[in-house]
């Protein structure tokens, strides 16, 4: 007997209709163009507070930096494809660097500078980076990748804009922004190029570059910030703090480049300290506070938010990991003049929710949302098993579907086919439902991902690692709940026979070789690691058995 199938996805959209977007351009033609020809923009506001030094970089010093940063670059070999490293710390010269290589039709691969030599490595070699834009205090982890022919280009420490003779075989930044952006003729490029390729493991297994294109890019912030009733709205008056890492799709699409867009201010912070971060929101009047959730967190637990006049804050967006309910609930408390929501991204994705809270005409929204979907994009969610669409308020895999997504996975079309399917879905490895008002809740992950504090960490590279030790002859690892990261790694480890090996053995062995986030922070020896007949580690008992056995 046939079974009843429905005759149509049960499809969502956003509350906000469609708009024009002009995916057609260039990325930073569309960035900057209120700031052409046919603009309303004042080249001479603010673009840029490097909230390091208080220097200050309008939209004209931010738009002739990136020309001519791009000239120096064409110079030293550069050409439209070619991959360039970013291995930079918040900084005015991450945004620079990002958009002259966005100019020349280039493609920057972005890491993050606490990476160990090892980790730098492998994505350098995997994305075929021919250049590393850096810190002189990071060279010493590049030393072999520049006997192998990359080249290193150092942002002087000191930041005097003198140009150091470079002893060391780098190219100083200086260089670059001394470049004549006169001998650069304006480079072609089309829709589909890619622009940025951040590392990430997606669903399942090591992290691979994502493409993204200019018209993906491009896509997702007009999702976000243009139209007549924006979806995020984001104002020329808006000072947007930056402490989260630009290195990642977060601040890098929906911070930096929407920023920008829209003419606001960019206060860049190297990293998150509470304090700082308060004295700054109070010096500059800092508008709009994008966080995640350990940083909505420490703002709830200080006792020192009264001693600093947050008053400025109007917007206060979290996203990037599960914020809990509650937390929420405590923010608000702290921050009575701001609207707080979320958004929910993906590397892969670009931004796939908003609140609508943060709409220029707002919507009422629900604590505990991660937003709605946003504009020209498509939402289902399916059935894990049968892979039908889902209705309302019936949890599944949250799928998407847009201009906004990436091309692919480098070198990976069959990773790239398990995540965007032939229809053009991409299945994002969340479970949550839509409610009655389209509001979005993520229940629980069907993929592997662990997030400690939103950064990503991917099973299969601490996996590989363990199972390169001699003594160990299987290895699996999976996210343990935790207080404050949210979740964090633990390891699984068949010992080989006759061996001693101590749980410190194991953990100084990977720990040694990985960014601090990454380190196994528990290892249960078991017998054997529990496998479905195709060979796949079943996490799922796994996870069980650390909620039973494990608690220890
Ligand atoms: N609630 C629960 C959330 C949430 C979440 C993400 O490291 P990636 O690949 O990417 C990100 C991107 C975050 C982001 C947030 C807001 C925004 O506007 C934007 O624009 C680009 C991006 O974190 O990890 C993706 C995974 O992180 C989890 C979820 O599992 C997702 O698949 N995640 N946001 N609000 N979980």
């Amino acid at each position: 007997e046939e079974e009843e199938k429905p005759s149509h996805d049960f499809i969502f959209l956003s509350k906000l209709p469609d708009i024009f977007i002009p995916n057609h351009l260039p990325l930073t033609d569309y960035v900057f163009h209120k700031f052409s020809g046919d603009g309303d923009g004042d080249s001479s506001t603010t673009c840029i507070i490097d909230g390091a030094t208080g220097r200050i970089l309008t939209y004209a010093d931010v738009q002739i930096n990136m020309q001519r940063i791009a000239a120096g670059i064409h110079r030293l070999g550069i050409r439209h494809g070619d991959v360039i490293m970013l291995l930079l710390p918040n900084s005015p010269e991450f945004a620079l660097s990002f958009l002259a290589v966005a100019y020349l039709g280039a493609v920057s691969t972005t890491a993050n500078p606490f990476y160990t030599q090892p980790e730098i490595a492998k994505q350098a070699k995997a994305s075929a980076a021919k250049m590393i834009i850096t810190k002189k205090c990071l060279i010493d982890k590049l030393t072999n990748l520049k006997h192998d022919g990359v080249l290193i280009v150092c942002v002087d420490d000191d930041g005097d804009g003198v140009v150091s003779s470079t002893d060391d075989g780098c190219v100083s930044f200086t260089e670059l922004t001394h470049a004549d952006e006169t001998e650069l003729p304006k480079p072609e490029i089309s829709p589909d190029d890619t622009v940025a390729m951040p590392y990430s493991s997606g669903t399942t297994g090591l992290p691979k570059g994502v493409m993204i294109t200019h018209k993906g890019l491009v896509t997702s912030i007009a999702q976000k910030v243009d139209g007549e009733n924006p979806n995020l709205h984001f104002t020329a008056n808006d000072v947007i703090l930056c402490f989260l890492p630009m290195f990642h799709i977060y601040a890098l699409d929906a911070l930096m480049l929407s920023a920008m867009r829209t003419g606001a201010a960019l206060l860049i912070v190297p990293r998150f300290e509470l304090n700082l971060v308060m004295e700054l929101i109070q010096r500059y009047k800092v508008t709009v506070v994008p966080v995640a959730p350990p940083v909505v967190l420490a703002f709830v637990k200080s006792p020192e938010t009264e001693r600093y006049d947050l008053s400025s804050v109007r917007m206060m967006l979290s996203g990037a990991a599960t914020l809990k309910k509650e937390l929420e609930d405590a923010v608000r408390l702290k921050f009575p003049n701001a609207i707080f929501g979320q958004g929910y991204g993906m590397t892969e994705s670009g931004t796939v929710a908003k609140s609508l809270a943060f709409a220029k005409n707002p919507f009422k929204t629900k604590s505990g949302a991660c937003g709605t979907v946003i504009r020209n994009a498509e939402m289902k969610v399916v059935d894990t098993i049968t892979g039908s669409s889902l209705p309302r308020n019936k949890s599944g895999e949250i799928c998407v579907r847009g201009d906004q997504l990436m091309k692919g996975y480098l070198n990976d079309p069959e990773a790239t086919a398990r995540t965007i399917d032939k229809d053009g879905w991409l299945h994002t490895g969340d479970i949550g439902f839509v409610d009655d008002d389209d509001e979005i809740f993520i229940v629980d992950r069907l993929k592997e991902l662990i997030k400690f504090k939103g950064y990503q960490v991917a099973p299969a590279e601490l996996e590989a690692l363990l199972i390169s030790h001699p003594s160990i002859d299987d290895a699996a690892v999976v996210a343990m709940k935790d207080e404050v990261a949210d979740e964090v790694p633990v390891a699984f480890v068949v010992r080989s026979e006759g061996s001693q090996l101590t749980e410190d053995d194991v953990k100084s062995y990977v720990n040694k070789q990985v960014v601090h986030y990454k380190r196994i922070k528990t290892v249960f020896f078991i017998e054997a690691i529990p496998k479905a007949v195709s060979g796949k580690i079943l996490r799922k008992d796994l996870r069980a058995k650390l909620e039973t056995e494990c608690s220890k």
